[in-house]
């Protein structure tokens, strides 16, 4: 209820200006208003601690995380030469917010685990991921309950298992992955127990593979222990990988429809010819973005897509894609995404409707995407 009352006094005061702005006959500073309102939501930000001891894959999983190539332009560095010597802040390539920082690992630091936080400046971190590629070092376990005793998160990441698989599947007459897997678990959650973490929670993860083991875990993990208004933020920057988390960003994006439709009634009820038009296709133009953005249908995205499966861009636009008929092929006056005329979209239904039914087909269309982007790994 609380959300509600300020988000309609958010409102008011956005009504105001807009209002003010107008008397003037200043079309453009309304729409900057509205625009500026806009971002704002989106304002939140994000801030993720990777840390681990040399080598271990901090900012392989970094890149992963990002839905970045080690090779791609923007990733963090990664190899055996390229050691993390001071904090490096990655944002997210399409949530600017969010920022996941490569710290170097205790160990290079030659802090203790107490100044090293203070040496990173632990207070600006949500929460911290603790990387180790095999055995968790005294240091991680050391930093692990300097970072309980101020107050803040940390779950272990257990990388690099596509190797430990493979290694167990040469070397074991019977090779059962999920028996290793859970043997891998236990083994580094006695090894910190033994060190003095209380119930340690440890994630198997392979950054070359997020979606399988337990990286879906530590995503579910991470949503459920963050304070609610950033819980919805992370769930639309995860990647991709699985229908889960495809239905879950559906879902924030829906809660958000009614608020978006109520914004452009309002000004749409503003008695300047023009601004309502203007204003309702910026709103929807940008909302839709969101959308393609957080469901991996962005361009960028379907690139990645066509090149992991070797078939054309267009190929995969057409076949997993047929609700979004790219914005180049459409006229000016047309909103990308929809063939509908933009002054169609004046009403606080209409605005709902539309969103409504166009983010329902552009799940489907992310699902599909997804199936054809696992289907090759
Ligand atoms: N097979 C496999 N290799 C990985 C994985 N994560 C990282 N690697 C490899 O491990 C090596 C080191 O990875 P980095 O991401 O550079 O490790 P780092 O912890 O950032 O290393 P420093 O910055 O030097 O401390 C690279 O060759 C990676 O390709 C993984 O999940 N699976
Ligand atoms: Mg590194």
């Amino acid at each position: 209820a609380f959300m509600m009352e300020e988000y309609l006094m958010e409102l008011y005061i956005i009504k105001y200006y807009i209002k003010k702005a107008l008397e003037k006959n200043d079309t453009d500073s309304a729409a900057l208003i509205t625009q500026k309102y806009l971002g704002d939501i989106n304002n939140i930000s994000l801030n993720i601690a990777v840390t681990g001891e040399s080598g271990v894959g901090k900012s392989t999983f970094v890149n992963a995380f990002r839905g970045i190539d080690n090779r791609d332009e923007g990733a963090a560095p990664t190899g055996v030469v390229e050691t993390t010597m001071k904090p490096e802040p990655y944002p997210h390539p399409r949530h600017p917010n969010v920022t996941l920082w490569d710290l170097p690992g205790v160990g290079t630091t030659k802090f203790p685990a107490d100044q090293y936080l203070k040496y990173v400046e632990f207070e600006k971190f949500d929460f911290f991921i603790i990387v180790s590629a095999d055995r968790l070092s005294e240091n991680d376990a050391k930093l692990a309950q300097e970072i309980k005793k101020i107050g803040r998160k940390f779950y272990f990441v257990r990388s690099k298992i596509d190797n430990n698989l493979s290694d167990a599947k040469r070397s074991q007459r019977e090779y059962d992955e999920e028996k290793t897997l859970q043997e891998i678990r236990e083994n580094c959650i006695q090894g910190l127990e033994k060190q003095g973490v209380a119930s340690p929670q440890v994630f198997l993860v392979s950054s070359f593979h997020l979606h399988l083991y337990d990286f879906p875990a530590l995503q579910d993990t991470m949503e459920r222990e963050l304070p609610s208004h950033k819980r919805d933020f992370l769930i639309l920057v995860l990647p991709n990988i699985c229908k889960s988390t495809i239905y879950k960003k559906k879902e924030v994006f829906r809660s958000r429809i009614k608020y978006y439709a109520i914004l452009s009634a309002f000004v749409a009820a503003v008695p300047i010819p023009g601004l309502s038009i203007a204003a309702d296709s910026s709103i929807v133009a940008k909302v839709l973005q969101d959308y393609l953005n957080g469901l991996g249908l962005d361009e960028k995205s379907l690139e990645k897509v066509s090149n992991a499966t070797k078939r054309s861009l267009s190929d995969v636009r057409h076949s997993v894609y047929p609700t979004v008929l790219v914005a180049a092929e459409e006229g000016s006056r047309m909103l990308p995404v929809l063939k509908i005329p933009i002054a169609a979209l004046l009403s606080f239904t209409s605005i709902y409707r539309v969103l409504t039914s166009t983010l329902e087909s552009l799940s489907v269309d992310a699902e599909n995407v997804l199936m054809e982007a696992l289907d090759i790994k």
